[in-house]
């Protein structure tokens, strides 16, 4: 379906309605600053202070929607979005959602490589990247399509074998199945439509992007504060993974100075053992709302 020209300016976002996406996209719309109430009731939400409206769906529509340019962005697992073998753009991945689509099979079964599964069952609501995965291989399978609960289907002989979403395992565990291989790894990816949008569009996504990029950058760093005897400032320089140049300031009390950064939240642990031996205290870790460049 191809969209007449696009002269309107308010942009419509897809994203899930009620599922695991859910709450973490909520979040980091409200996040980015984008305020809006009543998502739980309605199927579409204007925002208050943003040229946004939301559309609620069910994650598998989601790539569709973005394709045909009903909607111009969407938020969605990877694997929905390659499931669908829908044509839109990629724009960002957004390290939530985290899973992959993996093969699984009975604890005691043979069927541990791709080779093993020739000719033999496999059930899965992802039919399009099974297929393809086998297909690439040179391996010919049967495909039993199952809408939900796939993980029982080997138990019930129905496969011998599954193709499934998997995040901790606990579920192909409980179920007596063992991930061989991984087809797959996904996460919420941020979408736009392939169709054309107007320049007003155009410019509101830059500003999202550049919002959703300092939400990330943000969610990823804390900020560090800390007080210092003025020798080891060198030292402590030299240790801190900081994006940016310390800020130091002296402080009441001679030959001290307290000193500020921005780290990486992963090196922050290692890094404050290793300050305190440098002579830092007081050490104080904040959470950042956003950071732009
Ligand atoms: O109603 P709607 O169609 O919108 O939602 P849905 O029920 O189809 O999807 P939902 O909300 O369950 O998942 C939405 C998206 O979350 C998926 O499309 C993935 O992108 C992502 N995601 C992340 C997952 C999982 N982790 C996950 N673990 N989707 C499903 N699972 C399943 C998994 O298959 C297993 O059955 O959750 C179960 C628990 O997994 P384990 O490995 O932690 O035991
Ligand atoms: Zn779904």
């Amino acid at each position: 379906m191809n969209r007449s020209l696009d002269h309107t300016t308010s942009l419509r976002i897809a994203i899930q309605k009620s599922g695991r996406l859910t709450d973490k996209t909520i979040d980091l719309l409200h996040g980015i600053g984008i305020e809006f109430d009543n998502y739980k009731r309605n199927l579409m939400v204007k925002t208050r202070n943003f040229d946004v409206e939301l559309l609620l769906l069910r994650d598998d529509d989601i790539p569709e929607y973005v394709q045909d340019g009903v909607c111009d962005l969407g938020f969605v697992g990877a694997n929905e979005v390659f499931e669908k073998n829908t044509q839109v753009t990629v724009l960002r991945g957004l390290n939530y959602g985290n899973c992959r689509l993996a093969v699984a099979s009975p604890k005691d079964s043979a069927l541990v490589n791709p080779s093993d599964f020739e000719g033999k069952k496999i059930a899965t609501s992802y039919p399009y990247l099974t297929k393809r995965f086998f297909e690439n291989q040179g391996i010919s399978i049967e495909m039993v399509e199952i809408s939900g609960a796939v993980e029982i289907t080997p138990q019930l002989h129905v496969a011998d074998a599954i193709s499934d979403l998997v995040s901790t395992g606990g579920t192909l565990k409980a179920n007596g199945l063992i991930e061989r291989f991984t087809l797959l790894e996904s996460e919420t990816k941020l979408i736009q439509t392939q169709q054309a949008l107007s320049e007003g569009k155009q410019q509101l996504i830059q500003k999202f992007l550049q919002r959703i990029d300092g939400y990330q950058t943000a969610k990823k760093s804390r900020y560090i504060l800390m007080n210092a005897p003025l020798d080891s400032v060198e030292t402590i320089k030299a240790l801190l993974p900081s994006m940016k140049s310390p800020t130091i300031m002296p402080l009441a009390e001679t030959e001290m100075v307290a000193i500020h950064s921005v780290i990486p939240f992963d090196q922050f642990w290692d890094v404050m053992e290793q300050l305190q031996d440098a002579g830092a205290s007081d050490i104080v870790m904040l959470p950042i709302e956003s950071m732009i460049a």
